[in-house]
């Protein structure tokens, strides 16, 4: 089934110069940019779109992270793309992420995890209206 993730290439990952690595791994596994920005989020945005975190002990500095510095946001499109996505990007934590995977190659630490991924159908449409409201149908 074609359908559409959000994926954001996050500030650690950015500072590194993996962007077009990252990018390379979603051509190539078939999940295709159909909309792209980058930007730095503000404390504010980046606490909106990580909403469903707010009472875990991490939203804090998670979003605080998500506002250090600039990230990419995109769009991806393509055959069963959340779960193509999910299984690119590798565990949570780098250290437990497979061989292969976007995490386990540029993933620094569990917060700094290189990139993030919808999983599921709900949070995909929530997360790409809320950057991308231009495309939510
Ligand atoms: P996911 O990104 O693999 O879906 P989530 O559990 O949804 O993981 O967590 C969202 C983000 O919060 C993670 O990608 C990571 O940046 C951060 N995070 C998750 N667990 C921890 C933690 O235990 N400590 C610090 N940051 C965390
Ligand atoms: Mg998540």
């Amino acid at each position: 089934m074609k359908e559409r993730t959000l994926a954001i290439i996050k500030p650690d990952a950015v500072k590194k110069h993996a962007i077009g690595d990252i990018i390379r791994r979603y051509e190539e596994a078939g999940i295709h940019p159909i909309a792209l920005k980058m930007s730095t989020l503000s404390k504010s945005t980046a606490e909106g779109f990580y909403a469903v975190h707010k009472e875990r002990p991490f939203y804090n500095d998670l979003t605080s992270y998500m506002a250090s510095g600039p990230v990419v946001v995109l769009v991806l499109e393509g055959e069963n793309a959340i779960k193509t996505n999910r299984d690119l990007m590798g565990a949570t934590d780098p250290k437990k992420a497979e061989a292969g995977t976007i995490r386990a190659a540029h993933g620094a630490s569990i917060e700094e995890n290189a990139v993030h991924g919808s999983d599921a159908t709900e949070t995909a449409q929530f997360e790409i209206g809320f950057f991308f409201p231009e495309l939510n149908s």
